[in-house]
């Protein structure tokens, strides 16, 4: 009997890994920075705000694209970022076509090492928030949603609607696998 009840939970386990191993793949976000004004000083393009009204998360590809001729990529430290400080870059990123998968949470701090761009606000903050699990829904009230008449302007891009409605899927599946294994593990043990 109790080969069976063994069995039955590592079919429900394996299931579950699965399950949730297919879902980190497909969940994955790519954010194009500055969406189709790209990586540039040209048009004061507003990295905070394009960056707020993102919800990055682990695995999330950050895509910077710009004419590597005029621009460049370091990723540095808070304090080197506030400071606009290029002397000693944690990473440089010079293709002018760099994808940088966001492997831990907190803050990233990049911004373009040519001298003067980042003091004219060619620099980003990508902020994976801590919770797993939780709807986003800080970023989302510091700015008024976009006029309903016109939904086509948001929908060109990164399509960040996609990827907040994958994200709620994903944490849903997530509660489901694990009352799947809480449940599993009650009915070993009984
Ligand atoms: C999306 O934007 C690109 C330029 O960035 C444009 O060429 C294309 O026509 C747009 N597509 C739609 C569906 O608006
Ligand atoms: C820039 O950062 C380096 C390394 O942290 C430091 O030695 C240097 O003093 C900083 N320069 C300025 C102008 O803050
Ligand atoms: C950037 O690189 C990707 C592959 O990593 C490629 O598919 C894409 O066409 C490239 N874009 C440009 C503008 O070179
Ligand atoms: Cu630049």
């Amino acid at each position: 009997m109790a080969s069976v009840k063994t069995t039955a939970l590592a079919l429900v386990l394996t299931a579950t890994a699965t399950l949730l191993s297919l879902f980190q793949i497909s969940s994955a976000a790519v954010y194009k920075v500055g969406d189709s004004a790209g990586w540039t000083t040209i048009g004061n393009v507003d990295y905070k705000t394009w960056a707020a009204t993102k919800t990055f998360q682990v695995g999330d590809i950050i895509h910077f694209e710009y004419s590597s001729q005029f621009h460049n990529v370091i990723r540095v430290t808070h304090r080197m970022y506030r400071a606009c400080n290029s002397s000693a870059p944690l990473a440089t990123y010079t293709t002018g076509n760099d994808s940088i998968t966001i492997t831990t949470r907190g803050h990233h701090f990049f911004f373009c090492g040519v001298p003067g761009h980042c003091q004219a606000g060619q620099k980003v903050d990508i902020n994976v928030l801590r919770t797993i699990g939780m709807s986003p829904t800080p970023s989302v009230s510091a700015f008024p949603p976009p006029p309903p008449s016109v939904p086509a302007a948001k929908v060109n891009g990164s399509s960040p609607n996609n990827a907040v409605s994958l994200k709620s899927f994903k944490s849903l599946l997530c509660n489901l696998a694990l009352s799947i294994v809480v449940f599993a593990v009650f009915v070993f043990a009984a």
